[in-house]
């Protein structure tokens, strides 16, 4: 254990810590610019080693920025079952990040100790990064922390964050969930989704097309990839495939999402489908423009709608009896949540912002769909939900009608990527039910309308200075701001507004929207200067938008 410890403390002279410098483990892992990064990323390596150990299983380590711009890099721990770490080692993360050159060991040891880490038990860390060019390097400073401890370590090289996730499922589940390969996976995805197109009433090739923006990253690289499996179930046009531009940049996912406009690059003909991944591919939105040339966008929310329309569909042919909710976060349009409560009678939950609250409330469902408006989700089964509706698809007694649809779920169960939000895997679930349901984009859209919003944010000295409850929809802190909040909103029709510190950035967000676009726009505005006045804004007063 002493000639370990010394071997840490010289790897971790070859990757030093800036003084001073102190970073959070945020909403989703450390993410600055990648200079700052090398001595996290070894850090990392050190402490994805010590949760293997203390697991007994493999653990996950993605460096990625996702969406942030090029110059930027970041790393996500990913837990045994291909969920983000849990909440008490993200502490720990942020504690060893921060330890000054010397502290390391004692923060090393102090994370053995309050966790009891038995360091002769063996460690496996699974390591996967996207297209940055800081990556590479960055990569190979988590595997000097897991060499340092001792530990094992299989580099995926370039691969979609999801795709990461699922490998280290794969890996410990003893390959029930499928094989920890890349290959596998596609294997497993397109199977699943040629399965499901076989459902298809006379699909048309110009249905089956669909244009890609892969956002310059990892996702065109994997989509192509993909494609190969599809024997033409799927045709891709893609855009944006990082033979040109730079990752991110007017393009992917959070841009079309925050801008409402198409990407850099899209030639988009009236009526045609077109998505964006984001940078590490673990989001998607779609996408059109009508024949007046306005631009429509397809979130998150419209996903869960349509998936969860399609899945509550298959369990009444199947005659199963399965509860099925959809969890969203105060993002969520306000029109889908009535949608979805008053016309599906699905039960809705709303959880705070960030994948891991959405992934734990779809838990306790037999099917919950989680989306986040950004374009975040997956569907999760529960293990007595897949066993009723395998043993259904195999009983000799089931009429036609019923196994149809018993098969069609256990196909749907297999395109999707259980383990966290999956553009590849989305995308392939949303083309087979639009296929097999011979929907247009267009009808998709018009399942309900968005109600016009406005997304504002606001620099204050102090962004801890807010404190929300209930999943962020109300502020408690600073006194006054919520009755201010409420006030203004009674002022406009099918209005609702909240505002929530950012996760990943210094800024206060602020949310509102209401029957029109100027009184959303108005409102966001009103709000943005509640927040300015009473939690201590910086820099100019916001100003209206109009
Ligand atoms: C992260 C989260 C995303 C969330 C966003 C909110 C994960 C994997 N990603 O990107 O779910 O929507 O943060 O950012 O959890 P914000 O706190 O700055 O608004
Ligand atoms: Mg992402």
């Amino acid at each position: 254990m002493m000639a370990q410890f010394q071997e840490v403390l010289r790897q971790s002279s070859l990757h030093p810590k800036p003084a001073g410098l102190v970073l959070q483990y945020g909403t989703a892992g450390f993410r600055t610019n990648a200079k700052h990064l090398d001595h996290i990323m070894f850090r990392m390596g050190l402490l994805a080693t010590l949760r293997s150990k203390k697991t007994k299983a493999t653990i996950g380590v993605m460096v990625t920025a996702s969406h942030n711009p090029e110059e930027d890099n970041g790393v996500k721990l990913v837990d045994p079952m291909g969920e983000m770490v849990t909440q008490a080692w993200e502490g720990y993360a942020t504690l060893l990040a921060n330890a000054e050159q010397q502290d390391v060991l004692t923060s090393l040891k102090e994370i053995i100790e309050k966790e009891a880490v038995n360091m002769s038990q063996e460690a496996n860390v699974f390591l996967g990064r996207d297209t940055r060019c800081s990556s590479a390097r960055l990569s190979q400073a988590v595997l000097d922390g897991v060499s340092a401890l001792g530990g094992h370590s299989k580099d995926y090289g370039l691969v979609t964050t999801p795709q990461l996730h699922y490998m280290v499922c794969c890996q410990n589940t003893g390959d029930k969930y499928g094989e920890a390969t890349v290959e596998g996976y596609y294997n497993k995805l397109s199977q699943a989704y040629i399965q499901l197109i076989k459902h298809a009433p006379n699909c048309t090739d110009d249905q089956k097309h669909l244009c890609v923006d892969g956002a310059n990253g990892i996702g065109a690289l994997k989509v192509r990839e993909m494609e190969a499996h599809l024997k033409s179930g799927l045709q891709i046009s893609l855009v944006n495939d990082g033979s040109q531009g730079k990752l991110n940049d007017q393009c992917g996912a959070d841009f079309v999402k925050v801008q409402q406009k198409p990407p850099s690059g899209m030639k988009m003909n009236p009526g045609e489908r077109c998505c964006s991944f984001d940078g590490d591919a673990d989001r998607i939105v779609y996408y059109y423009t009508d024949s007046e040339g306005q631009f429509h966008l397809l979130d998150g929310d419209k996903i869960a709608t349509l998936i969860s329309t399609f899945l509550k569909e298959l369990l009444t042919q199947a005659g199963l009896n399965l509860n099925i909710a959809v969890v969203q976060t105060a993002y969520a349009n306000g029109s889908s949540t009535r949608y979805l409560e008053d016309t599906m009678k699905v039960i809705v939950r709303c959880t705070k912002t960030g994948v891991k609250h959405l992934h734990h409330a779809a838990q306790e469902f037999d099917i919950g769909v989680y989306f986040e408006a950004n374009g975040h989700g997956t569907v999760l089964f529960s293990k007595s939900a897949e066993e009723k509706i395998q043993q259904l698809s195999k009983d000799p007694n089931t009429d036609d009608e019923r196994k149809t649809a018993a098969l069609l779920l256990q196909n749907t169960i297999n395109v999707i990527n259980q383990t966290v939000g999956d553009a590849i895997s989305d995308m392939l679930l949303i083309e087979a039910i639009l296929a097999t349901k011979g929907l247009t984009v267009q009808q998709w859209d018009a399942i309900y309308s968005d109600l016009p919003n406005r997304q504002l944010k606001v620099k204050v000295s102090d962004r801890r200075v807010i404190d929300t409850t209930d999943a962020e929809r109300r502020a408690v802190r600073p006194a006054g701001l919520q009755e201010t909040i409420d006030s203004l909103v009674k002022k406009y029709r099918q209005a609702r507004s909240f505002v929530r510190p950012s996760g990943t950035e210094d800024v206060v967000r602020v949310y509102a929207e209401a029957e029109t676009q100027e009184s959303a726009d108005a409102l966001a505005h009103e709000v943005s200067l509640a927040v300015y006045r009473l939690a201590g804004g910086v820099g100019d007063e916001p100003k209206p938008l109009h």
